[in-house]
């Protein structure tokens, strides 16, 4: 068993979700699933990003403290992921007391960390810079900000020079290893970014590199994030990304705000040649490094340079070595016509309208055929529609339907297992092929497989035709070995896609009356799950709570069960109910 710990971007908490942290809440879910099929042991982690301007702003628009307006917000972002069913293990909230616990600490063990040549923090300064700063907008500016005309448009006036002091933390030193970490990565197959055609992209920027990060803004411009420890003088507050970063360790099972992420070598050390490699992850406590390092699925826009930049700098300055880096997976957006979605243009999808609309199902399994990882995608009600009748409704919906019902009419739905004379239709070994491609993250192809499975074996019931062999008594072995095999391909079907469709594999689960006990795995009481009815439906018991994770009773689907000849000799099937009844166009898509 491995032990394996993903996370997603929190996101932020000045408007409600829309269809693409939809995506990415769904895509972590479906490899954290995947990941608990195989066995593993698996932390999932996502949350909310709810410091910042923008929210302050939207706070104060609304004229409720921010605080109120992130807890409404939150609620929101909750209720969808219990909706679209997105089980994950640990909440990052970044006004959690822990969260804003472990910030502190992180600032105050790199401000406190000295460069001996100086006698000062080797990884944070103070300095006052000069900006120009858009009063109506509470915002420096950059050039980026300015007109052809090279003058600050209306939408930023007035405009005043400031001089503001902040803390500034070092990046531009740490280039040199960062391009040298990310180019060794890569060359022992192990990609910093995932899919690693972004790894040019990423390096490119790297090597533009050549300033430090502003980590602090002056309380009498942001109050909405958390205060700078006293130690570095009053009115100071974290700037956002310095804050939200942080969630992928404060959250994580056994961490120790207070040094439990840095050893005491690195804390005294005095250069980069002397610390690397000498030992840090010995200092992690063990329930941390049981979990670390995390893949981090994440979208296109927030990896340069938050995630590929900041973030392994900053994981370096906390005492992380080069081989306790994580890994980035980088996905690609849901555009609708080409174009990004946005406010002003009018074009976000809710999700949550579209899982009323069509079942969360149906949402879940169309944001993940519908956009292979790493790429761009068309958001399309009516794509959604075509590939849920195609695949569900025609496929597997009708494999299962006219299995379990002929099984019934010809064979009172008991099933025998057949004689070496009628072997499988198709070989699946262990199905290597699903493994390796979802290893990848290439789930659209995964389903591919579980469902071109499905459609295989109503190609092999009409070459068989039971309803010809039920009316020649001699043909009685075939007849059953026809519908033996296409019932326990229903059962591996379920598996493969149990990670993309939890509710509908549970569903084939109880028509096809499989319950945990059959498998050939469940030999120990302990790993036995209680058995379930279909009138128990589907609930799936959560554990929640960081720290608690693993602690699941076992799983109803494992990947070591699909296998030809689950179903046991004399093996009674459940009765048809329609699964994924089809889904009329209606007029106006
Ligand atoms: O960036 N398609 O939050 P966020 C696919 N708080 N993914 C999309 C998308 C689209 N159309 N639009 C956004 C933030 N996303 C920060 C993250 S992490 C420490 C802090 C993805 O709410 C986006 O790429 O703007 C990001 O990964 C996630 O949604 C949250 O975006």
């Amino acid at each position: 068993m491995s032990n394996f710990f993903i996370t997603t971007a929190i996101d932020y908490t000045n408007g409600a979700p829309h269809i693409g942290h939809a995506y990415e809440k769904v895509l972590a879910d479906v490899l954290a699933r995947y990941h608990r099929l195989k066995g593993d042991d698996v932390f999932f982690l996502t949350g909310v990003d709810q410091h910042g301007q923008k929210v302050q702003q939207s706070a104060e628009k609304q004229g409720v403290a921010p605080q109120e307006f992130v807890d409404d917000i939150t609620a929101k972002f909750r209720a969808l992921w219990d909706k679209l069913d997105v089980r994950y293990d640990g909440w990052a909230a970044t006004t959690d007391d822990l969260h804003k616990e472990c910030v502190r600490a992180n600032l105050q063990m790199l401000w406190d960390e000295q460069d001996p040549a100086t006698g000062q923090s080797r990884w944070i300064y103070k300095k006052s810079e000069g900006g120009y700063y858009s009063v109506r907008q509470e915002q420096f500016l950059t050039d980026k900000e300015r007109g052809a005309d090279g003058e600050f448009g209306p939408e930023w006036q007035p405009v005043e020079f400031r001089e503001e002091e902040n803390f500034y933390f070092r990046l531009k030193d740490h280039k040199k290893w960062l391009l040298d970490f990310i180019d060794k990565r890569t060359a022992d197959g192990n990609p910093f970014v995932v899919p690693d055609f972004r790894v040019g992209e990423l390096r490119n920027a790297v090597g533009k590199l050549d300033g430090d990060l502003c980590i602090s803004r002056p309380a009498a411009r942001l109050q909405w994030g958390i205060p700078f420890p006293e130690s570095f003088g009053a009115g100071f507050v974290t700037y956002v990304w310095f804050d939200a970063l942080v969630n992928y360790i404060s959250f994580v099972p056994g961490h120790d705000p207070h040094g439990g992420t840095r050893s005491r070598a690195s804390q005294t050390s005095t250069g980069d040649t002397a610390t690397e490699g000498d030992g840090r992850a010995g200092a992690h406590p063990s329930e941390f490094s049981h979990w670390w390092p995390a893949l981090h699925v994440i979208g296109k826009d927030i990896m340069i340079p938050a995630h590929g930049v900041y973030w392994p700098v900053m994981l370096k300055a906390l005492g992380f070595a080069d081989d306790e880096m994580p890994t980035l997976l980088v996905h690609g957006w849901w555009n609708i016509s080409g174009a990004k979605m946005s406010k002003s243009l009018g074009n976000v999808i809710d999700p949550d309208a579209l899982a009323d609309k069509y079942g969360a199902e149906a949402v879940r399994y169309y944001l993940m055929i519908g956009i292979a990882t790493g790429q761009d995608a068309d958001f399309s009600e009516e794509h959604l529609i075509q590939f849920y009748n195609r695949d569900l409704a025609n496929d597997l919906g009708n494999l299962l339907n006219r299995t379990l019902s002929m099984a019934r009419k010809y064979l009172g739905g008991r099933l025998s297992v057949p004689s070496e004379a009628f072997p499988p239709p198709y070989q699946c070994a262990g199905w290597k092929n699903y493994e390796e491609t979802m290893e990848m993250f290439a789930v659209h192809q995964c389903i591919y497989i579980a469902v071109g499975a499905a459609g295989y074996c109503n190609q092999y019931i009409e070459a068989n035709k039971p309803w010809s062999l039920a009316k020649d008594p001699s043909q009685a072995e075939r007849l059953n070995a026809v519908l033996y095999y296409s019932a326990d391909a229903l059962r591996m079907s379920a598996i493969l896609l149990s990670p993309v469709l939890p509710k509908a594999a549970h569903g084939i689960f109880d028509q096809l009356n499989w319950k945990m006990e059959l498998s050939p795995q469940a030999t120990s009481p302990e790993g036995r799950a209680p058995a379930r009815s279909p009138s128990e439906g589907h609930a799936e018991v959560r554990t929640r709570e960081v720290g608690r994770a693993g602690a699941r009773p076992s799983e109803r689907f494992r990947l070591a069960d699909a296998q030809w000849g689950g179903l046991p000799d004399g093996h009674q099937l459940g009765a048809p109910t329609p699964l994924f009844p089809r889904i009329e166009v209606p007029k106006e898509v």
